[in-house]
């Protein structure tokens, strides 16, 4: 018996084989195919709706295939999509005074994937440490924290901590070392021994894949402040966390810090397409010149045309502010579910994770299938912790529907 299709000529069944049978074995999805998404919601080619609850790790907070974002795309890509940056393009210019000025920077830098745009920042941190701090030629260290994610490029798995995205891609890039996160003690005790080789600091305000961890109030002023007394840059990297996802622009907001060097990816085309951007200052921008490095597609009109509209919508619905509200009210009644396996509500604006401990052979994987099954989709990470995440453009109403969803979900186990 076949199901009747309502999005698109593949079934789900297929859709699972396809994959499974042609494509690279790198992810373990959970057992949902989408085929269509709008707003807080998405479909599967069967037509269930599902309230998506990982917004692409943060890429759709303005919510799937948001008009404003798609039309200011179609638009441009009637006109010009890609010059190269051999030509100077009519989108990139005004699209730089634009970014610059919504998160007060001096300049940016533009490139695609948020990997690219961490290298980027690496390579400026580094370049900044020779040419102004005067490190002495390839000294320089970066500090990066325990936990960290920042994306899956060689260099970059070269600090992480975790072994699933390091084993067995070695060699690996030096000139890194890690603190533990969320301890701004164990980054002054590293500076007051190394400082002088230090070029910077980079952070996760909240760190997403280590399970949505929410360092101490005041965590990131303490280390931009042990940052400055010992010249060193701090790098913030807001891929996930930032763009109105916590309650604020940035996550760096909530402790009043401005990053020498902000890391912005993601949300910053609304999932319409890859577009990242570094931005700093011109005394740090201008320590790289004309062929030292750059992106074929980095900075390209359709680009350009597509980051505006998704932060204008961010701005124009007040996004940070809804994600501020309704994450207080989220937390609160998922804090009102009285479960053995559900042990810790946590997280900021729209960012949050509940911790689970596993009961019956029950896991964090088993309650995220449960929830599909009801209509709500998210996924576990670290095998007990899911993240809950929905596009920031879920109404009230939507919301308590997405309670009402994981309150039976934890009645029935
Ligand atoms: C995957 C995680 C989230 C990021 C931060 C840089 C990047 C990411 C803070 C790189 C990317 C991703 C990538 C995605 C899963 C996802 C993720 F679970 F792996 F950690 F969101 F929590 N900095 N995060 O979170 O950006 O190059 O991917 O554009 O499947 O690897 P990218």
């Amino acid at each position: 018996m076949t199901e009747k299709l309502v999005y698109g000529e593949v079934s789900s069944k297929t859709a699972m084989e396809l994959e499974e049978k042609y494509g690279a074995h790198n992810y373990s999805p959970l057992p949902v195919v989408l085929a269509k998404g709008e707003g807080p919601f998405v479909w599967d080619p069967e037509g269930n709706r599902y309230y998506d609850f990982l917004s692409a790790y943060s890429a759709v907070n303005q919510g799937h295939s948001h008009p404003h974002i798609v039309n200011a795309m179609i638009e441009q890509a009637k006109i010009m999509t890609l010059t190269s940056r051999a030509f100077f393009n009519n989108k990139l210019g005004e699209f730089e005074k634009f970014i610059t000025e919504f998160f007060d920077y001096e300049m940016v830098l533009a490139m695609n994937s948020g990997a690219e745009a961490v290298e980027t920042a690496m390579k400026l941190a580094r370049r900044w440490g020779y040419v102004k701090k005067g490190i002495p030629e390839n000294e320089a260290v970066l500090v990066f924290c325990d936990g960290n994610f920042h994306g899956r490029t060689i260099t970059i798995i070269s600090v992480s901590t975790d072994p699933d995205c390091r084993t067995n891609f070695g060699p690996y890039t030096p000139g890194f070392v890690t603190v533990p996160y969320d301890d701004a003690d164990a980054l002054e005790k590293y500076l007051n021994e190394n400082g002088k080789k230090v070029a910077a600091f980079f952070v996760e305000p909240i760190q997403g894949e280590a399970g949505v961890y929410v360092p101490a109030d005041g965590y990131l002023k303490k280390c931009y402040d042990i940052c400055k007394k010992h010249n060193v840059l701090f790098v913030a990297d807001e891929i996930q966390s930032g763009i109105a996802r916590t309650g604020k622009l940035l996550a760096c907001d909530w402790d009043n810090v401005k990053p020498d060097i902000l890391i912005l990816g993601k949300a910053l085309s609304g999932g319409a397409m890859p577009v990242s951007a570094v931005l700093s200052s011109k005394d740090i921008m201008l320590t790289i010149k004309p062929g030292e490095h750059g992106s074929t597609y980095g900075g390209n009109p359709l680009a350009c045309a597509v980051a505006t509209a998704a932060l204008e919508v961010v701005r124009d619905e007040k996004l940070a502010e809804r994600s501020q509200e309704l994450g207080i009210y989220f937390r609160d009644e998922l804090n009102k579910i009285k479960h053995p396996m559900l042990t810790k509500v946590r997280g900021k604006g729209l960012l949050n994770a509940i911790i689970i401990e596993p009961k019956d052979k029950k896991e964090a994987w088993d309650v995220c299938v449960m929830l599909k099954e009801k209509g709500l989709i998210c996924k576990p990470t670290h095998r007990h912790i899911i993240r809950l995440a929905p596009p920031l453009v879920i109404t009230k109403e939507q919301l308590d529907e997405c309670i009402e969803i994981i309150k039976s979900v934890f009645d029935e186990l």
